[in-house]
């Protein structure tokens, strides 16, 4: 039997916690061989505990073999304690009247205290996923709190982006999903977002020259994935919730057992690579290996992604700016 992994996960009673915590204890991301505590926090508020302690009774009524141990807290140093792995999904939402500037210095309180916890107590290599938005800047921000650590573990999360742009492209090219090879998201999780199929293969052949449309890349896909969430909070009344937790299973899955090769977006601290300045947590095309992962170098960046690029990448900064004065 191998040692149990412990899997932090922030914001565990929400919607999001809710369809990730059994997918995660059943084996679904870290292999069906590999027993894993989950270490869940929740805010101190009675609500959010009672809610928490009948998912953990839910988790306990799935008898999950896999399952070596819950522990539910209100304390991020407790439920950072030794942690392998944190998925940060708990983050506050806007509310009516709230500003995207206020909703920044909001989050930005709760990411830099979940930094510094997770400097304090985490496992020194420990795999870090921001989920809760604005994803990118709380990732930065809980990267920079977190001094002591290597600032490649804190990623966010673009995979849902990725997953939403394969499936549209599969519908256009009339081509199965698992066919599609080499896309690439780069920037924010955010509608700047950019999605980008000009390597994209099909069992080796491009799937660009199969869809020849530019006027749809410009004016149909790319808006199309950039306001996906708006449209299932338009149609279900909820934001994602199944479809994110899935995009964090895959995430953490072929960041901990890697891609066997293939290109996956990852939001990571840019290395300076397409003249991202060092530091900004922005998507890329990564493949991953041996709990690493690696940006897939020197693809030709033409005038009109550039100019996506470019905007995506001017929002991180404008976010970052914002919270700068928080830092140090
Ligand atoms: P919910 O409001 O259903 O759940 C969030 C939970 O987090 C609540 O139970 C709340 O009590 C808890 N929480 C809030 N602050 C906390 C803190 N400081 N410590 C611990 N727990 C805390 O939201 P849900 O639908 O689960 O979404 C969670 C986050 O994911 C939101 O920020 C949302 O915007 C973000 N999303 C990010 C996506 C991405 O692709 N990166 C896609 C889906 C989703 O919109």
């Amino acid at each position: 039997m191998k040692t149990p992994v412990r899997v932090a996960v922030t914001g565990a009673a929400g919607q999001i916690g809710y369809a990730l915590l059994f997918r995660i204890a059943s084996g679904e991301m870290l292999g069906k061989d590999q027993p894993v505590i989950l270490q869940l926090l929740e805010l101190p508020m009675e609500k959010a505990q009672a809610a928490l302690k009948g998912v953990i009774m839910e988790l306990e009524d799935c008898a999950f073999p896999l399952l070596a141990g819950i522990i539910g807290t209100d304390d991020p140093e407790v439920a950072f304690k030794d942690a392998d792995v944190a998925l940060l999904v708990g983050a506050r939402p806007r509310g009516p009247g709230m500003e995207r500037k206020d909703l920044l210095l909001e989050n930005a309180k709760i990411f830099t205290a979940q930094g510094a916890a997770l400097n304090k107590v985490a496992k020194r290599d420990v795999k870090v996923l921001v989920v809760g938005n604005p994803a990118n800047t709380n990732a930065y921000i809980a990267m920079k709190s977190a001094p002591d650590l290597p600032k490649e573990n804190f990623t966010a999360m673009l995979r849902l982006d990725h997953n939403r742009a394969l499936s549209q492209l599969a519908a256009k090219a009339n081509v199965a999903v698992g066919d599609i090879e080499k896309l690439v998201v780069w920037g924010n999780h955010s509608p700047t977002m950019y999605p980008d199929y000009r390597f994209a293969t099909v069992k080796g052949e491009s799937l660009k020259d199969k869809i020849n449309d530019a006027d749809w890349n410009a004016n149909e896909f790319i808006p199309k994935v950039g306001k996906r969430g708006a449209a299932i909070i338009e149609a279900r009344g909820l934001s994602s919730a199944a479809s994110a937790a899935n995009a964090a299973i895959d995430h953490i899955r072929d960041w901990v057992l890697g891609s066997n090769g293939k290109w996956v977006t990852m939001g990571i601290p840019s290395d300076g690579s397409y003249g991202i300045p060092e530091g900004v947590i922005f998507g890329f095309p990564v493949t991953t290996e041996n709990g690493k992962y690696t940006i897939v170098k020197d693809l030709p960046i033409d005038e009109f992604s550039q100019k996506a690029i470019d905007k995506t990448l001017a929002e991180l900064e404008e976010e970052r700016a914002g919270v700068a004065h928080l830092l140090g």
